[in-house]
């Protein structure tokens, strides 16, 4: 039986975009309107462009529920785009530095960006938050939350406290469009997105997301491919724009001796009935993986984005049929989407954490499942 995946499909002015999502548990309760507010949600903060005025993201779930459950069969979503004219758009012959057109053409054997920008935008994220939402109904199940926010726009750097609760670090975040919990940094944050604005420029930042409330031996070290590090890095690299991906202290370890990189070990009997199972760190430099497994810690991912590739202005280019030089084309775009990319964040980390999750607790059922997540936590409690 094939455990939690999903495809996406769909062009930026195309009809639609979908998600099929597959291995499903059945019995599992869909929250249309949590899938709908993530999409309103991956719409918004500041610096969005003018294409989010014309869309409004909601779900039309196609298949694989029965009066609002799953039935184990492919969840197949649709997002309807509202700036269908996929057919109707100019053709693009001056590729974006940063953007997928140059690679992209070459690749597909095109002078015309458009066949390959279509499908390279990252208009395609809004079947990832989608697919991210459906498998965050399943984590609920079992108390996991995964929130994301902005920790950086540019050189404007948050301080968020490593302790914080789900519920608050959300509460803060969402206080303001730079969907930052740092309430003193976000209208710095602002302010740097308006005067690139103003300049025609663009610009990048940092998303941090946390997972709280997972148990301890998620993913694993027997293969490679299992360890759940290097999966997430996976998932979170591949959203568009992304650079960088590190957990935990990531690059920063390199700085440090031994002694201030790992976390040490203690257990406290009283914390036996907590997602920790007892055990304790007193600090969280790893971000809850070691051998490329959750150690019961919160994880601790963080991702830079860089700024958008379509200048007001332009860039050195070169016209692809001629050769001729000529500044880069200026489609319609966003001043920074890092707010909205930490929307994107938070939920392909909520499916990856979903499908190592279906991985250890298998089961045709969301009752198996359950079953089996409960066993498990039986059986570490009685180790000795
Ligand atoms: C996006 C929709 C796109 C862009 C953006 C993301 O719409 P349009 O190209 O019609 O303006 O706003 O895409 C890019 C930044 C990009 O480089 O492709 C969306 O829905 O998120």
């Amino acid at each position: 039986m094939a455990g939690l995946d999903y495809r996406t499909a769909g062009e930026s002015h195309g009809k639609a975009l979908i998600a099929i999502v597959e291995g499903m548990p059945a019995g599992v309760a869909v929250d249309e309107a949590l899938i709908n507010a993530e999409l309103a949600r991956r719409q918004g903060g500041f610096g969005r462009g003018g294409r989010m005025e014309i869309e409004r993201d909601v779900i039309d779930l196609l298949s694989g529920l029965r009066r609002g459950d799953t039935l184990g069969s492919p969840v197949v979503m649709q997002v309807v785009n509202a700036d269908y004219r996929i057919d109707d758009t100019p053709p693009l012959r001056h590729p974006r530095p940063g953007h997928a057109d140059l690679a992209g053409s070459l690749k597909w054997l095109t002078t015309d960006c458009r066949c390959v920008l279509e499908r390279a935008s990252a208009r395609e994220t809004a079947a990832r938050v989608a697919a991210g939402a459906l498998a965050r109904c399943l984590l609920r199940e079992f108390g996991v939350d995964v929130v994301a926010y902005v920790v950086g726009i540019k050189d404007v750097v948050a301080d968020v406290a490593g302790d914080e609760v789900p519920e608050d670090l959300r509460r803060a975040r969402d206080a303001n469009e730079a969907y930052c919990p740092d309430a003193e940094a976000a209208p710095r944050m602002i302010d740097a997105i308006r005067q690139a604005q103003t300049a025609g420029d663009t610009l990048g930042g940092v998303v941090e997301v946390r997972v709280f409330g997972h148990p301890p031996g998620l993913g694993s070290c027997m293969r490679w491919q299992d360890r759940l590090d290097g999966r997430m890095m996976q998932a979170v690299g591949s959203i568009q724009a992304v650079k960088g991906v590190e957990i935990g202290l990531g690059f920063g370890v390199s700085l440090r001796p031994g002694s201030d990189v790992h976390d040490e070990i203690g257990f406290d009997p009283e914390l036996r009935d907590t997602p920790r199972l007892g055990f304790t760190r007193r600090s969280n430099r790893a971000g809850g993986l070691e051998g490329g497994m959750t150690n019961g810690e919160p994880i601790v991912l963080r991702a830079a984005m860089k700024p958008i590739s379509t200048l007001r202005s332009g860039l050195p280019s070169v016209n692809l049929a001629t050769k001729k030089p000529e500044r880069s084309d200026h489609e319609r775009s966003d001043v920074c989407a890092v707010p909205a990319a930490s929307v994107v964040v938070e939920n392909v980390v909520a499916f990856e954490i979903a499908r190592a999750f279906l991985e250890k607790f298998a089961g045709d059922t969301l009752g198996e499942v359950r079953a089996a997540y409960d066993t498990y936590v039986e059986m570490v409690r009685s180790l000795a």
